[in-house]
């Protein structure tokens, strides 16, 4: 390089503008680390106290009874303010003290400002409180790995997304030496509380933490985290708690932002169907809010093929005399065949596009593939039981697995009187692809959970989808549709009378907008036989080029596309509902901490509601606990919430769907929710999900839906 050029690159480099456009932080994030989320009225107050509120009921598991006794009798509490209080209870809110906080299980817009809540209120009741975080999730509470929070280090990340500043990790504490050496820890830093912000397994680790430190007087408070939105509380009596986990909105608006834009592509190009799974390891929630911000084709909700009954068959088999138990829950066969009549139906009004929407844990749902799971989870348990050894590192690859299992078959045969894997398993399992199969051998988490974002659903689903509309292409069934007026056009500009070819060419001539080519054309050569048929052509005449056009129109050429939303929208900066709600849930937890609750998870009432209604809560985590498979075996866990079928945002998607599929003539319906913004006072107050519950909330003034179905139909 001659010096003039290194003259010119250090300028350029030490010139105001370029560092400002290369600086790792931006005018846009700068004024979203600036933003002050507001405060529910209760923590406007130098005090807080806690009210336990008797209107909430709980079935308690007696396995729950059993093992958290401690806890199991917390009541839910109401943070209020404390006004007035004694000297003794003055000193007691604001003493010193020592917490902990862990990010625990897959990361989760919010997260930061849970710590920046937990630490602003801390620190204002008292600036001599430490607040440590615990580095890589339990492993830091287990190796007693942590870092004490500065206001510099709280300051840098508010309103950001991730869990950047301690990091997250998925361990269970779920033996004896893993909670001894966490008791220590906790003992080593003098923790006064530990606060684990989680999804459902933190907090079974939360509540089991609590009952196991009750006697050491540290308390554990937990926070309901997960984008899944699946920590939902109610009562007994149904009466919500929790309405949502923090970072679902934002993952559901990530998510819904990108698939809006292939929506704007698919409409624009007209010739991909995308398929987009989402994350959610289980529950649909995500799915379902994503279709409510898009307005996407098709959305595929896993509660609800749970509850399929193909009545057809159920018919049918009545007719006969029997009972068909295979009419019950859908298979993924026939979940291919729904997926390829919408294609079919909108192929048929001249849209060979679309946007299909598949929620990542729908597999848990399909009758086949939920027996697998379980029956694999089983044998895999067993194994690590009885043999003390991991199954994953004994048999490392797939053809090891296979040979594993064919050899359980062997069993059975050789007399033993049952065995969970048997030769018809084995046969239906080696019929899958190989990717799929790996996919369901794939190990499960440290939770025991199925690993659904390790599976790739959408391609299992689309090579069913494919081979099935290859079939229906074959049968004359699947085709584009022809607009009657372009049809017209076409002919005319050719000079060929449309009347008199119409009825020849079409099934459904005159009767509709678009016109299909009769099933029995399906080639240039049945076309021409038709023709001939109608006696006008001869064999050796050539096809005229206005109907060889209006032919190849009608055939599909199907491409389709596949994505995968999870990461992306899991690693996004939160919205400001996340924002606000993750705030004020850190000022809960210290409210939780300062009156001395343990065994609870910090919660807002109200969250369906406008911001000045949100009520700060504490809800007793053991009476939320039930026993579970997990790796074969029951174990106490959370309840995870899954969609409620018979909940408004489900019952208004389901009415909406034939509209949103769009399978008539005219426009598609899509929706643009537009990108995750921090300012303007038009951006989205919370998800479509509760504010949905709260217009039926308004309209009931109680939990329940109206029951009867009604659909909303074309434009
Ligand atoms: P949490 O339950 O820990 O909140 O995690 C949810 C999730 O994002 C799921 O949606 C997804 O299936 C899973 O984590 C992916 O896990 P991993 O980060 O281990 O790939």
């Amino acid at each position: 390089m001659t010096k003039s050029s290194n003259l010119w690159l250090s300028k350029l480099l030490n010139h105001s503008a370029t560092a400002d456009a290369v600086a790792d932080v931006n005018a846009e994030m700068k004024e979203r680390i600036a933003y002050q989320p507001p405060v529910c009225e209760v923590f406007q107050q130098p005090f807080t106290r806690l009210q336990n509120d008797p209107g909430y009921h709980f079935e308690i598991d007696k396995e729950a009874r059993r093992q958290l006794g401690h806890i199991i009798g917390n009541p839910v509490q109401r943070v209020t303010a404390g006004t007035e209080p004694s000297a003794d209870a003055q000193a007691n809110f604001a003493k010193a003290r020592t917490i902990g906080i862990v990010f625990s299980g897959g990361p989760a817009p919010g997260g930061h400002n849970v710590i920046a809540g937990l630490f602003d209120a801390a620190k204002q009741a008292n600036p001599r409180t430490r607040i440590f975080g615990f580095l890589m999730g339990p492993d830091g509470i287990i190796d007693g790995d942590t870092i004490e929070l500065t206001p510099d280090m709280v300051d840098r990340y508010r309103n950001l997304g991730g869990f950047t500043m301690i990091k997250t990790g998925r361990t269970k504490i779920d033996n004896h030496e893993k909670m001894n050496l966490s008791r220590e820890t906790c003992k080593q830093l003098g923790l006064d509380a530990l606060v684990v912000v989680g999804g459902d397994d933190s907090n079974t680790n939360a509540a089991f933490l609590a009952q196991e430190m009750f006697t050491d007087g540290v308390q554990v408070i937990s926070v309901p985290k997960t984008i899944d939105g699946d920590i939902q509380v109610r009562d007994a009596q149904g009466k919500v708690l929790c309405a949502m986990s923090f970072g679902f909105h934002t993952a559901a608006r990530a998510f819904s932002q990108a698939i809006a834009s292939l929506c704007t592509d698919a409409s624009s190009d007209v010739k991909y169907w995308h398929m987009c799974k989402v994350m959610g390891r289980v529950a649909s929630h995500l799915a379902l809010e994503v279709a409510l911000q898009t307005h996407a084709n098709m959305t595929l909700i896993g509660e609800d093929l749970a509850d399929y009954v193909d009545h057809a068959r159920l018919a049918k088999a009545e007719q006969a005399g029997v009972v068909d138990y295979t009419a019950y829950g859908m298979t993924l066969r026939h979940l291919s065949r729904v997926v390829c009549n919408a294609i079919m139906d909108r192929a048929s009004m001249g849209k060979n596009y679309g946007v299909l929407v598949i929620p990542e844990g729908i597999l848990e749902f399909i009758n086949e593939i939920q027996t697998y799971i379980i029956k694999l989870n089983t044998i895999i348990g067993n194994y690590n039981k009885s043999h003390d050894r991991d199954f994953h590192s004994v048999f490392p690859s797939l053809a090891e697995k296979q040979e594993y299992l064919r050899r359980l078959t062997q069993v059975i045969q050789e007399g033993e009187s049952f065995n969970v894997w048997n030769a018809r398993d084995d046969e239906l399992f080696n019929d899958i692809p190989e990717f799929f199969q790996a996919g369901l051998l794939t190990e499960r988490d440290s939770h025991g959970n199925f690993q659904f974002s390790q599976v790739k659903t959408e391609k299992v689903l689309l090579d069913l989808v494919k081979d099935y509309l290859g079939i229906l292409k074959e049968k004359g069934r699947y085709k584009i549709g022809i607009q009657a007026a372009q049809y017209v056009k076409t002919m005319e500009k050719g000079e060929l009378d449309p009347e008199r070819y119409g009825p020849v060419l079409f099934k459904n001539w005159r009767q509709a907008e678009y016109l299909m080519i009769k099933p029995t054309i399906i080639s240039k050569k049945t076309l021409k036989a038709a023709l001939v048929k109608a006696g006008f052509l001869d064999e050796e005449d050539p096809i005229p080029a206005p109907i060889i056009k209006i032919f190849e129109q009608s055939v599909p050429k199907l491409k389709i596309q596949t994505h995968f939303y999870g990461y992306d929208g899991r690693g996004s900066d939160p919205t400001r509902f996340d924002c606000i709600y993750t705030y004020n849930l850190g000022r809960t937890v210290f409210s939780l901490i300062a009156n001395g609750a343990t065994g609870q998870m910090a919660a807002i009432l109200n969250l369906e509601q406008e911001f000045a209604h949100w009520r700060p809560i504490g809800i007793p985590i053991a009476p939320l606990m039930h026993l579970e498979e997990r790796k074969g075996r029951l174990e106490l866990v959370l309840e995870k919430s899954v969609v409620d079928l018979n909940s408004p945002a489900f019952r208004i998607v389901k009415a909406y769907r034939e509209k949103w599929l769009a399978a008539t003539p005219g426009d598609d319906h899509y929706r643009h929710p537009g990108p995750i913004r921090f300012t303007g006072s038009s951006t989205e107050d919370r998800p479509i999900t509760l504010k949905l519950n709260s217009v039926n909330n308004k309209l009931l003034g109680n939990n329940q839906v109206c029951a009867s179905d009604a659909s909303v139909t074309g434009g």
